[in-house]
């Protein structure tokens, strides 16, 4: 379907266009873009509501800054769609996060107005801030550098480092704050109340509106702006900290809030505040959705990313299904984990900011005092389940497998270290999909498999998926438990199986074959059974074995298969160096085996985005890489290069 851009956009194709228009033009290039954005992810699906919401600040950082000399770093990523377009892909968008198409997030190798590459929340204040004091260094100072973060991505750590660093740097560094009181979910935490309350207190107002007459009569007065603004500034500075603005208290200084659906007054407020050297934060009230009503009225955790949908009528689409589906592991470890809780009153749950995305929701809705989101804080998210884990309770700490790299020291630290019996569940374990590399869970079996006091574990379906996180709740002397599964759907629509304990270490035997043997871990192995059954049709009998545990490793089941079979296959969802074809091999040396062993994974490479199968497909470890691999063993067809 070709989406046409209305009469002004269709004339942008980068930001020197946007500045040629009037300032007047500017309400209706907002609209046209905020169409154009609604025709594309209505028909192509992709995050949605975020982007709506920055529209009108999209356009007016372009007309008011000189980027790419300018610096714009757009935090998490996910709100870009309008920069995208104004700086040279609308062409190119309706590819958004397809395989070889542009990707959803800004991204440095796309292009050169891509500041820095984004998809992990909160490290726009960090990176704005290094570029400042490079431009510093080299006597760059005419330059800006300009973070945009939502009111969520502010609850991450880092972006409190990054401010705390820039409140005494002296640096040309403008930060915007987005503030919608959404995160996915609605936004959680202190700083969310207090940002309401800023925004909704009289004083600040009556302030602002003297700050913002002041720069109203400053405007154009270069230099000498600067120094007024200075003096102006220490005299309203004690009634702002009287108030204790945490922003100022910081060293930051502090403007609005602003109407961020207001683009003409974003352009005087951003004209202005180019006059004003040294850290600063503009606080900008918007909302996710703008502008489309379903979303602005619906359901804004929906419409965060709501996949294709009939833009007339506000319907989501749903695909419609002839048999009953598996459901999302997500779903199952939702339920299960409710399930589990009401058996055993020790267990709380805990997600980062992810109630949604992880099916946290599920429990924080049947038993909210038991559930935690503590906000985008993985640091916390740990070191808090393992402060909970000290008192006796049974934390399920649930954080897709990227986001959890940002945590890995207070795994060690405070989880392994301490032996506590904490639980991990790694959502989207393995290659994510149209999310990218951002999103990619590849690391997490090499990561955690080196730590001491940490079972790595991973289900094959939902059954099995069910049994670890019940053998995972019972009583055990320390040690950390991880659960890694994928995004998406498993294998079993009738998934609500009996629970039964697993013994860990053991993995299970699921064919025998004669000459060749596949070791999958995980869901991934599902591709081998297709194999298993593919090749028995051509009367070759491939032995598949479920690892199911990475650490400890299934030992005896590995005597027996490096006993019986001198041909092995590992297959996991994870990358190479470190995974758990790794931890075949050291088992092999260990114990003086000899095999021929092929490594099936994901390669030392960044791995782009697309749909999972296509990814899968890429890398060879689809059913049609795994059977490859597996004829050129058994010398079926010749070897490939
Ligand atoms: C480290 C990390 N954890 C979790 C996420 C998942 N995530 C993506 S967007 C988002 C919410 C961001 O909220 P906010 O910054 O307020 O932006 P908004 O969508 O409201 O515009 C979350 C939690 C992430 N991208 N990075």
């Amino acid at each position: 379907m070709l989406i046409t851009p209305g009469k002004l956009l269709a004339q942008i194709d980068s930001p020197a266009d946007v500045k040629k228009l009037d300032q007047a033009q500017l309400v209706q290039l907002s609209d046209e873009l905020r169409h154009f954005i609604i025709d594309n992810v209505s028909v192509y699906g992709g995050h949605f509501g975020a982007s709506l919401g920055v529209v009108e600040l999209t356009v007016a950082l372009h007309y008011v800054f000189n980027t790419p000399y300018d610096q714009l770093i757009w935090d998490v990523g996910h709100q870009a769609y309008g920069h995208k377009i104004l700086t040279g892909r609308k062409e190119s968008f309706h590819t958004n996060r397809m395989y070889k198409g542009i990707s959803g997030f800004p991204k440095r190798s796309e292009s050169g107005y891509d500041a820095f590459g984004v998809g992990h929340s909160s490290t726009s204040v960090s990176a704005a801030l290094g570029m400042a004091v490079a431009s510093k260094y080299k006597n760059e100072n005419d330059r800006q550098h300009i973070a945009v973060i939502g009111d969520g991505a502010l609850t991450g750590g880092i972006a409190f480092e990054g401010m705390n660093h820039a409140g005494v740097s002296d640096s040309n560094i403008l930060i915007i704050l987005n503030d919608n009181c959404m995160a996915i979910d609605p936004n959680v935490g202190a700083l969310k109340d207090y940002l309401t309350d800023i925004t909704t207190s009289r004083t600040y107002n009556k302030l602002k509106d003297e700050v913002w007459n002041l720069l109203g009569k400053l405007s154009g007065f270069g230099k000498s702006a600067q120094e007024i603004v200075s003096k102006v500034e220490n005299g309203i500075k004690s009634t702002l900290l009287s108030q204790s603005n945490f922003f100022e208290s910081l060293n930051l200084r502090y403007f609005g809030p602003v109407d961020g659906h207001d683009v003409n007054h974003l352009v005087t407020v951003l004209n202005d505040l180019k006059n004003i050297k040294g850290p600063k934060i503009l606080h900008c009230i918007t909302t996710k959705g703008k502008g489309y009503t379903p979303a602005e009225e619906g359901n804004a955790t929906t419409w965060h990313a709501p996949g294709t949908f009939d833009k007339i009528t506000g319907e989501i689409h749903k695909k419609v299904y002839e048999k009953p589906q598996a459901p999302k592991y997500q779903d199952v470890f939702g339920h299960t984990l409710v399930e589990l809780a009401k058996a055993n009153d020790k267990i709380v749950g805990i997600t980062p900011a992810m109630p949604s995305g992880s099916s946290m929701n599920i429990m924080m809705k049947e038993m909210p005092d038991r559930a935690f989101d503590v906000g985008i804080a993985e640091q916390h998210a740990v070191t808090f389940s393992a402060g909970l884990a000290t008192q006796g309770l049974v934390p399920f700490c649930n954080i897709y497998s990227s986001f959890m790299q940002r945590a890995y020291d207070q795994v060690i630290h405070d989880v392994c270290i301490q032996n506590l019996p904490v639980v991990f569940c790694l959502d989207r374990a393995g290659i994510a999909g149209a999310d990218g590399p951002t999103h990619h869970g590849n690391y997490d079996i090499a990561y955690f498999r080196c730590l001491p006091n940490m079972i790595v574990a991973a289900p094959m379906n939902e059954a099995e998926l069910r049994n670890l996180m019940y053998t995972a709740q019972l009583p055990r002397e320390g040690q950390a438990f991880s659960i890694r599964y994928p995004r998406g759907q498993g294998v079993m629509p009738e998934w609500r199986q009996p629970l039964e304990a697993i013994t860990i270490g053991t993995g299970r035997k699921l064919c025998d074959g004669d000459e060749l043997a596949i070791l999958s871990f995980g869901h991934i192995g599902n591709y081998a059974t297709e194999v298993c059954n593919r090749l028995a049709k051509q009367n070759v009998n491939v032995a598949h074995y479920d690892l199911r545990f990475a650490k400890p490793l299934p030992e005896e089941m590995l005597h027996e298969v490096f006993t019986r079979y001198k041909k092995i296959i590992t297959l996991e969802d994870g990358c190479i160096q470190g995974g758990v074809g790794s931890a075949v091999l050291e088992f092999m040396a260990d114990n003086n085996y000899q095999a021929e062993i092929r490594r099936l994974g994901i390669p030392d490479g960044i791995i782009e985005h697309g749909e999972q199968l296509e990814l899968h497909h890429e890398i060879g470890i689809d059913a049609d890489g795994i059977e490859r691999a597996a004829a050129e063993m058994l010398e079926l067809v010749p070897k490939t290069a």
